[in-house]
């Protein structure tokens, strides 16, 4: 059921039942544009209004964008990839920074408190959280915009929820375009919340500058429970919750990260993970976050391994696109698909060997695609 006082976007279908967990919440005050459709009944927006009035920071324009590139409609995508190219130009000029950590890590909180020095300090801040959970509960999405409270009201923040519902292939997707549209409407730093757990935080790893990796003290021995590969990804680590009791053992499971990270990563790294505490609760350390985050930008400009790091990200997303693409053409065909429900049957069955059947697709293939075409 959806929740009370909520409702569906336009571009759920009809048999979507309660598997998307975007909902069109009663907004804050003056913030109603966010509920508004794409267009009139559900169609594509008139990108010849939208277009400048992006550019021009409208926060209802930036809300109208989002919902385009977001919709599952197939008649929505046509004018969501005339709109990307048309802001292309404009987009890429942000500092972006992923914030991963364990659920109740305090992320949201610690978006809340860095997102709001931040809008102090003369920055435009938004946030979009990446949230591939599971389609029945929905995630945590209507529960972080109030946790982010104070900031979702700040004028120069954005607050934007995950398109969740969807595999993470499809949230990934519509989480960069969603980076690209919010850098055209003029935010400086985009920071994308993803809970720490399965394959979100590679994915998101994949599309920020920096990655900052939340931990907590006394969640059990914190060698034991933390993965290897978290640490890893991150270009700085943050003990949260170093406030009152807990601080003591906050600065003791700092100093073990950092000595686990110290020989995970040797000397000879270019950069040696910075590992802090903070308190997102209170705001203490919350400012030398930011500052280790900007040291490490500048650190990466300085190599140029800023712009590498780019390049190499659109290279990976161009070359997934190719893929997707290729193999959604190549599967499209009828002919194609009674094989391959054939082959996955016979597979199944033990009848035929996944290579055999891997090159009876192939065949077909082939035959409809490529012979077809004189090839
Ligand atoms: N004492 C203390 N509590 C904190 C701090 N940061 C967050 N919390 C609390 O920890 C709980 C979880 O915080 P969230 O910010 O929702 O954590 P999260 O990582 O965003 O959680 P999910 O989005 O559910 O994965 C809340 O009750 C917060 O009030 C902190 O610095 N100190
Ligand atoms: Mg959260």
């Amino acid at each position: 059921m959806t929740p009370p006082g909520t409702s569906q976007p336009d571009w759920v279908p009809p048999e979507g039942g309660d598997g998307f967990a975007t909902k069109i919440v009663a907004g804050v005050p003056g913030a109603a544009a966010d509920a508004r459709p794409a267009g009139p009944g559900g169609g594509a927006p008139d990108l010849t209004a939208l277009v400048p009035q992006l550019l021009a920071g409208e926060r209802a324009a930036l809300a109208r964008a989002i919902t385009l590139v977001e919709s599952r409609a197939p008649r929505h995508r046509p004018a969501a990839e005339t709109l990307l190219e048309a802001v292309a130009g404009r987009a890429g000029r942000s500092l972006r920074v992923g914030i991963t950590g364990v659920p109740g890590a305090g992320k949201s909180t610690f978006i809340e408190a860095l997102g709001m020095q931040l809008c102090e300090a003369g920055r435009r801040v938004a946030v979009l959280s990446v949230d591939p959970s599971s389609p029945v509960t929905g995630g945590s999405i209507l529960g972080d915009k109030t946790r982010m409270e104070r900031l979702a009201r700040h004028p120069a923040a954005y607050i934007r929820p995950s398109p969740s519902g969807c595999e993470l292939g499809g949230v990934a997707r519509r989480t960069r375009e969603t980076i690209s549209l919010c850098e055209a409407a003029g935010f400086d730093t985009v920071l994308v919340e993803t809970v720490g757990v399965g394959q979100s935080e590679v994915v998101v790893r994949g599309m920020v500058d920096c990655f900052v990796v939340l931990m907590i003290a006394g969640a059990g021995d914190e060698l034991q429970g933390m993965k290897k590969g978290i640490l890893e990804l991150a270009d700085v680590l943050v003990v949260n919750k170093a406030d009152g009791e807990n601080k003591l053992r906050a600065e003791a499971a700092r100093m073990e990260f950092a000595q686990a990270l110290h020989y995970l990563t040797g000397e000879q790294g270019a950069w040696q993970t910075p590992v802090l505490t903070c308190s997102a609760q209170t705001g203490e350390g919350v400012g030398a976050v930011w500052a280790a985050v900007e040291g490490y930008a500048t650190a990466a400009t300085g190599r140029g391994e800023f712009a590498a790091r780019r390049r190499a990200q659109e290279l990976a997303w161009l070359e997934t696109l190719v893929e997707e693409g290729l193999r959604a053409r190549l599967l499209a065909s009828p002919a194609v698909q009674a094989v391959q429900a054939e082959v996955i049957a016979q597979v199944s069955a033990g009848t035929l060997s996944p290579a055999a059947g891997a090159r009876r697709l192939w065949e077909k293939i082939a035959a409809v695609h490529l012979h077809k075409q004189g090839e």
